[in-house]
């Protein structure tokens, strides 16, 4: 079977060909690659390019379209075709009223485990978590059950909604322990303006997140998307070998 070009399904990271913050395996990796020969490929993970690729490899020039960041960095065929920033976005000011808040609440906020590097400042988003991103993976397991029965992310974005209301920026629960923070309209659905749509009959989407308030939900309901809920790696290679391989 030819390429099809005029197909394109573009997939998540976390939790869609990975394992959460885990390096894809073997046979993802041959999968995508049988895949690529078949139908043009992208990926949009919420993770910057340097973690993305420590999860993929070098996934700028293992897709046909790669978007870290959720394409604030934008590869197309391994070149960059776009680069956005939230910092000048927001301007200094507002940026760092808006850190020095999320840090006062860090301060107040009672959870069992505390480590570091609890804001991660990204190109295109700031990355805030509760716990730290420097904790150990079992941290990171309990925090997320925690998290579950305490509401803690949830809790707090509902009151940095509030509190920064004329920011118009999006809150995204996607992985574990953290949330993004990005202007609106800056979710997955960024990536789709260096889509030339005209080059295209379909595009899909693969994702875990799809549910409202995960960071899928946007691209995964686009109109312009057919989306695709999937529960793990395995799930997403399940159901592409039934829509493009069979
Ligand atoms: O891709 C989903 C999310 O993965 C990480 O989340 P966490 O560390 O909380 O599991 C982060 O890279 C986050 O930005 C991203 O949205």
């Amino acid at each position: 079977m030819p390429k099809n070009t005029r197909v394109l399904a573009l997939f998540d990271v976390d939790g869609t060909l990975t394992e959460p913050r885990k390096v894809v395996s073997p046979e993802t990796l041959t999968f995508l690659k049988e895949l690529r020969e078949k139908i043009a490929i992208g990926v949009v993970g919420g993770s910057d390019l340097v973690k993305q690729k420590e999860q993929l490899g070098d996934s700028p020039n293992m897709f046909d379209w790669c978007f870290a960041e959720n394409g604030l960095l934008a590869h197309r065929d391994g070149a960059v075709i776009g680069q956005t920033s939230f910092k000048d976005h927001l301007g200094e000011e507002r940026l760092k009223k808006l850190i020095n808040w999320i840090l006062r609440y860090f301060a107040d906020l009672d959870i069992p485990v505390k480590r570091g590097t609890f804001i991660e400042f990204r190109q295109g988003m700031l990355n805030v978590s509760p716990i730290g991103r420097n904790c150990s993976r079992e941290e990171r397991n309990e925090f997320e059950k925690f998290d579950l029965a305490n509401k803690v992310r949830e809790t707090m974005v509902a009151k940095l909604k509030e509190e920064f209301a004329d920011y118009n920026l999006t809150y995204s629960i996607g992985g574990q322990i953290s949330f993004d923070v990005f202007p609106s309209g800056w979710d997955k659905t960024y990536c789709l303006q260096f889509i030339d749509r005209s080059l295209f009959d379909e595009v899909h989407f693969f994702g875990d997140k799809t549910f409202e308030g995960g960071n899928d939900f946007e691209i995964y309901t686009h109109p312009d998307v057919k989306g695709h809920s999937v529960t793990s790696p395995d799930d997403t290679k399940q159901q592409c070998t039934e829509l493009f391989l069979s």
